[in-house]
């Protein structure tokens, strides 16, 4: 289909959109109706009259007279703002989120042609775009976020001011599907978190992050610091976060199977009712940490391990902790009320003034450990002292 804008001769306002078919009289007769004058000539923008549609082509700006010569349309008429037709030029205007940005079709076509902006604008409107008042495409996202997108489609550098922030860019280049874009956008993601940036990840641009990670990707959170973040609840499976800070965070019915929480810091974090299956903790600081009826069982038989782990003042009560790994973890003072400890590894693991009642200890390996001041009244079976380590 081809589709051509209809003025009066002579002027540049009130122009009609029309869609052209049949001939040269069907579309006088829409000019007639549309224009709402006895429309008898068509000529193109310089002029030239026209008589055969066959010369007609998408997107032509046409001049419409009751039979009169062409008359030059006065610039004087043309509204200061007006903007260019995509037939005059190439130039188009876009609307973002109410900031009009002018660039060229190719720019927005060219750079990464598979992105879903290059498939809105290459072709003609096959999109159906929504325009504005001022004929500007209407989309419906940040303008902040889009500018450093245009100025890397117009230049091929990726420059964002400062202060606007790098994960909103990345979500808008995923959103328009710039693979490139998103691509250097991830290393310079990942970079910018230098040495001397320490303030810790909140929930809100974890969350981010986690969404715009497939699946089956493991994120990379080393070293990260999410000190005092509230990641209750999320999906954190698989996770590395060795080294990480996660002092003081919320990790209440966090899933965290099979995560990776070697030496991280978990000082006083919430892990209540968090599920810890298979879960790698050797040499983690959870000092102080509350681990409330957490799941540490994976009934595929990966141990969780968390030999050597800083367990001091923990809160482990109601936990499900067969055939966990704890030697030569710090137990001191911590609560592991009902705890099932089934097979589970407490060889040379210090346990002073640990409270052990009602915990299931049977088959545990208890060889070399510290139960100086520890209880374990309620025993709801013989403790077996001797068993060696499996
Ligand atoms: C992490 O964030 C906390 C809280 O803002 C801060 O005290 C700490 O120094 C940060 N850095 C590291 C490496 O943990
Ligand atoms: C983690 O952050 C806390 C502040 O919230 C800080 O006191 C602690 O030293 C940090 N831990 C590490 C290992 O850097
Ligand atoms: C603006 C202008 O010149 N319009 C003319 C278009 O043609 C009609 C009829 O031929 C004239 O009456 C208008 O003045």
């Amino acid at each position: 289909m081809r589709r051509v804008t209809l003025f009066v001769n002579g002027t540049s306002r009130n122009g009609k959109v029309v869609a052209v078919y049949g001939t040269l009289v069907d579309l006088l007769s829409m000019a007639r109706t549309k224009l709402g004058i006895k429309a008898s000539n068509i000529y193109n923008v310089k002029g030239g009259l026209i008589d055969d549609i066959a010369l007609i082509r998408d997107d032509d700006v046409l001049y419409v007279s009751e039979g009169d010569a062409f008359v030059e349309p006065q610039s004087t008429e043309r509204a200061p703002e007006q903007l260019c037709f995509p037939a005059h030029t190439d130039w188009l205007t876009l609307n973002v989120g109410g900031r009009h940005f002018t660039t060229t079709r190719s720019t927005l076509v060219n750079k990464e042609p598979d992105s879903m902006l290059a498939h809105m604008f290459r072709d003609q409107d096959v999109w159906g775009n929504k325009r504005d008042e001022r004929g500007a495409y209407l989309i419906d996202r940040s303008p902040d976020y889009f500018e450093p997108i245009l100025n890397y489609l117009r230049h091929g550098q990726l420059i964002v001011n400062e202060g606007i922030n790098l994960l909103g860019v990345l979500e808008e280049a995923r959103f328009f599907g710039m693979e490139q874009l998103a691509e250097q956008l991830e290393g310079l993601i990942k970079n910018s978190q230098p040495a001397d940036d320490h303030s810790p990840i909140s929930r809100k641009e974890f969350v981010r992050f986690l969404l715009a990670t497939p699946t089956k990707s493991e994120l990379r959170c080393q070293g990260l610091n999410f000190s005092g973040a509230d990641l209750s609840r999320l999906d954190l499976r698989y996770i590395n976060f060795k080294m990480a800070n996660l002092s003081q965070c919320n990790l209440a019915h966090a899933n965290l199977c099979f995560a990776n929480l070697e030496r991280a810091d978990l000082s006083a974090a919430n892990l209540d009712n968090a599920n810890l299956q298979g879960v790698k903790m050797l040499c983690t600081n959870a000092e102080g940490a509350s681990l409330k009826g957490c799941n540490f069982e994976d009934p595929a038989g990966v141990k969780a391990n968390l030999e050597g782990a800083n367990l001091k003042g923990v809160d482990m009560e109601g936990s499900q902790m067969t055939g966990i790994n704890l030697r030569v973890a710090t137990l001191k003072n911590a609560k592991l009320k009902n705890c099932n400890l089934r097979g589970a590894t407490l060889a040379g693991t210090d346990l002073e003034n640990c409270d052990l009642s009602g915990c299931d200890l049977q088959e545990a390996n208890l060889r070399g450990s510290n139960v100086k001041g520890a209880i374990f009244e309620e025993m709801l079976t013989p403790l077996h002292m001797s068993q060696s380590v499996r």
